[in-house]
């Protein structure tokens, strides 16, 4: 067999799980990842015998591919020292090191969505190839800046194709996301709450509460599953319950049943208490918090059937979601002529990662000063600042649309590329802006999507992740005119210029 179809569907199942577990606020418990670190050899000694099969010459790899960090866990923690990503900082410069941060932080970005594909059965074998291809290529220690940056671009070619199939796996599963009004307030009854971005795990507990008299509600990034018609059918599906990951300590401990958090963002759960009702799943771990590794959530259910639930209910507030490609491409005429006639005369992408630290109210307030006659259109955790105001409407279309989750940032390219085609001009020439919120190693992979699609000006903030050093922005910033943002008041009104 040739090397480069060479393939082993266990090392092609693992990677992206285990990359997944690596990612911020995923996974917390070091037992999980001694574990995997383990398992990890297991594929590398795979992968190697599948290589001497081909005939692959074996005597000169380079140092990953025989790293030994030890077994225990006291092993691994010290071994870590070596591997640190700026540990040949001195040696190689700002500016080499970032890039190849960027290009790892991207790497992990991807394989969440490559996991979140894959649980649902999403045909990844070609885009996981490729995915070890750009891993081996960091292994070596690249130092030429343009093929660095070549292979950043590299991994957001990468991640659009992951998100499609992503893409393709929910809606072929579930159904297109459809307009939703979707309750955000407490109903009686005992509950479950399910938090993160998995939908295949929310199904099997749709389909393990059903009739037992429990009502499941969403939390952060799960508020998107409401709108799709396979999970929104099931009556005990009664809403979302709260709002962003980093108010989930306050929201979670008020929450009166059993949590299960499937995907990122966990925090915490022992500074409130609650970690005797909260379970994890997928990649997420904490010591000491219960692990469902099989879908069986039984020990998730019968906990909630021992909690008082909610004792009345609220009043009935809503919101609207389900603004996918699929819906606002459905008026798509409506929308290319509103904006021939300038009766829409700009878009917004405000969305991204949301976050702890201060200055993220940024969106909230560029969200609620763009001109009456734009469109927000938002998606991430970072819409929770601003999802509940009231932004009116521009003749039939809602002025704020709600295109999903970070994993349906698919949705908001495909509207972006679309509607350029339609008009007969690039992107960068519609009267289109972009402000991300950043946070964690997804956004890394949607902005290095952004950046393949030659997508310019892009504002990024509320602050630079910390591992792109200065110099790596500046190189950003000279390429791709990327932006750091600043304030509402300077930034609109540039905003708003680039389209005039
Ligand atoms: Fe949020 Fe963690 Fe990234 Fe899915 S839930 S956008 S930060």
């Amino acid at each position: 067999m040739q090397l480069s179809k060479a393939r082993d569907a266990r090392i092609d199942a693992f990677t992206p799980n285990a990359w997944f577990t690596t990612l911020t606020n995923v996974n917390f418990d070091a037992e999980r990842f001694v574990v995997l670190i383990a398992e990890a050899r297991q594929m590398r000694r795979r992968a190697q015998l599948l290589a001497e099969e081909c005939g692959a010459d074996l005597n000169r790899l380079p140092a990953p591919a025989t790293w030994h960090p030890g077994l225990t866990e006291e092993e691994l923690v010290a071994s870590a020292l070596e591997a640190g990503l700026y540990k040949h900082l001195d040696r190689d410069g700002p500016t080499v090191t970032g890039l190849r941060a960027l290009i790892l932080y991207g790497l992990k970005g991807c394989a969440a969505y490559a996991e979140h594909a894959r649980v649902l059965g999403g045909k990844e074998t070609e885009v996981i190839a490729d995915f070890h291809a750009i891993a081996a290529f960091l292994a070596d220690d690249p130092s030429d800046i343009d093929v660095l940056l070549a292979h950043a671009l590299k991994v957001g070619e990468l991640n659009l194709r992951v998100m499609e199939l992503l893409d393709g796996a929910n809606t072929g599963r579930f159904g297109q996301p459809e307009i939703t009004s979707i309750r955000i307030t407490p109903i009686k009854g005992q509950c479950l709450l399910v938090s993160g971005h998995d939908l295949g795990d929310l199904e099997t507990i749709l389909r393990q509460t059903a009739g037992l008299g429990i009502n499941v509600y969403t939390h952060g990034e799960l508020l998107t599953a409401n709108s799709y018609p396979g999970l929104k059918r099931n009556p005990h599906l009664v809403g979302n319950y709260g709002g962003a990951w980093q108010d989930q300590q306050r929201e979670f401990a008020a929450f009166p049943g059993a949590i299960v958090m499937t995907s990122n963002c966990l925090i915490n759960p022992e500074i409130k208490g609650y970690q005797d009702r909260l379970f994890t799943s997928g990649p997420v771990g904490w010591p000491g918090v219960r692990h469902i590794a099989d879908h069986d959530f039984m020990p998730a259910i019968r906990r909630a059937q021992t909690l008082p639930g909610f004792e009345r209910d609220s009043t009935d507030e809503r919101i609207m979601i389900g603004f996918g490609r699929h819906t606002v491409l459905g008026v798509a005429d409506t929308l290319l002529g509103m904006i021939r006639t300038g009766e829409v005369h700009h878009l917004f992408v405000i969305g991204g990662c949301d976050g702890a630290r201060p200055g993220r109210n940024y969106f909230h307030d560029l969200a609620l000063a763009t001109p009456y006659n734009s469109l927000v259109l938002t998606l991430g955790c970072g819409k929770f600042r601003f999802n509940r105001e009231a932004m009116g409407a521009i003749g039939p279309i809602p002025r704020l649309l709600d295109a999903g989750q970070c994993n349906d940032a698919y949705s908001a390219v495909k509207i972006a590329t679309t509607v350029a085609n339609a008009l007969g001009v690039e992107v960068n020439d519609l009267p289109l802006s972009l402000a991300i919120s950043w946070f964690e190693q997804k956004a890394t992979a949607v902005l290095l999507t952004l950046l393949h699609l030659g997508i310019r000006n892009i504002h990024l903030g509320p602050s630079v992740p910390q591992y792109l050093t200065p110099e790596v922005i500046e190189l950003l910033a000279g390429r791709f005119g990327l932006k750091p943002t600043t304030s509402v008041e300077q930034d609109l009104p540039a905003m708003l210029r680039h389209a005039a």
